[in-house]
């Protein structure tokens, strides 16, 4: 069995501008939110476009501390549901095969579609030589079979063991595999990208370069590219699979989640329904499946106005590449 490649008008709608600047966005402004840096002006701004988080709740307080009572975790787990329930719609409207998850984390050696693409060396010239060296020490370690053995394993145990989850809220679960096996997971499987996608917060690089948007570019240290990736979705299927045992270590049949913000509804979306992430992109890749909303994304005005928020997070310098070590604050 060789690992399983999206069809094709999946892919481009997972790749399409829209789709990775949802994505995008919805990581930058929970990770920026509570950024000293980020004026507000620019706060302002976002909450007049309709893209600020519910009750200002994202994982990180101003001195990047993770917040583990504020139901922000919920969101995580929540959102990327529902980015797996759209594509499973999807792949069903296809009569195609769903998708498949990883049921634990792929042990070094184990299945070969699951082999580890090599590390390779940064070489970013806004760094310094010692800044890249640091940054490919980390890649190496988190790519080595130590790294498996001593932390993915310590993780994975803890976190699929109802004794401690049955001590967690789901929104501190969500937070905490956010930032530990999350994040480590994408960058241990994550391949040499095409190119570095220049972050917004340079001067000269505020608007993303349509070149970005090739179905190509599917690097999983960057949430404008991760979701275009295979691997994406086993890797998120594991982590969508923490909250049913969490559910269950805890004796809850019904999850209600206080935390559901997946971005800007648009007009004509319905919270809850998986539409709510892509619904105009749907329609363009699947053709002949549009309800006639009149809502504006279709003209991509929902586009220039994420556009619009990426300048204005970028001027703040405060988009921060969380998978990736690049580009992380000093
Ligand atoms: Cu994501």
């Amino acid at each position: 069995m060789a690992i399983r490649v999206l069809p094709s008008q999946i892919i481009e709608m997972l790749a399409s501008r829209r789709h990775r600047l949802r994505h995008f966005l919805w990581h930058a402004v929970r990770s920026a939110w509570n950024n000293p840096q980020l004026t507000d002006e620019v706060k302002a701004f976002i909450r007049d476009k309709g893209w600020d988080p519910p009750n200002d709740r994202v994982p990180l307080d101003a001195k990047i501390k993770l917040i583990l009572d504020n139901h922000s975790g919920e969101d995580f787990l929540y959102m990327h549901r529902q980015m797996i329930k759209e594509v499973s719609e999807l792949l069903d409207q296809l009569e195609e095969q769903s998708l498949t998850f990883w049921r634990s984390i792929p042990k070094p050696g184990g299945h070969p579609d699951f082999a580890l693409p090599p590390a390779w060396s940064y070489d970013d010239p806004s760094e310094s030589a010692a800044t890249n060296a640091a940054m490919t020490a980390r890649l190496q370690r988190v790519k080595s079979d130590a790294y498996f053995r001593d932390t993915i394993v310590t993780w994975e145990a803890f976190y699929t063991n109802p004794a401690n989850l049955a001590q967690l809220s789901l929104g501190a679960l969500g937070n905490l595999l956010e930032m530990t096996i999350h994040n480590n997971l994408h960058m241990r499987w994550a391949s040499v990208p095409i190119g570095y996608m220049p972050s917004p917060n340079f001067d000269d690089t505020r608007d993303i370069d349509p070149k970005w948007d090739a179905t190509s570019y599917d690097y999983l240290g960057d949430t404008n590219s991760s979701h275009v990736n295979p691997i994406f979705w086993y890797l998120h299927g594991w982590v969508d699979s923490c909250i049913d045992r969490w559910a269950a270590a805890n004796r809850v049949s019904e999850i209600a989640c206080i935390g559901t913000w997946t971005g800007k509804l648009e007009e004509g979306w319905t919270h809850g329904a998986p539409e709510a992430l892509t619904a105009s992109v749907r329609r363009e890749a699947m053709g002949g499946h549009a309800h006639g909303h009149a809502g504006h994304e279709q003209d991509g005005e929902d586009i220039r106005e994420m556009e619009a928020i990426v300048r204005k997070l970028g001027s703040c310098k405060v988009i921060r590449n969380f998978y990736d070590v690049l580009r992380d604050p000093k």
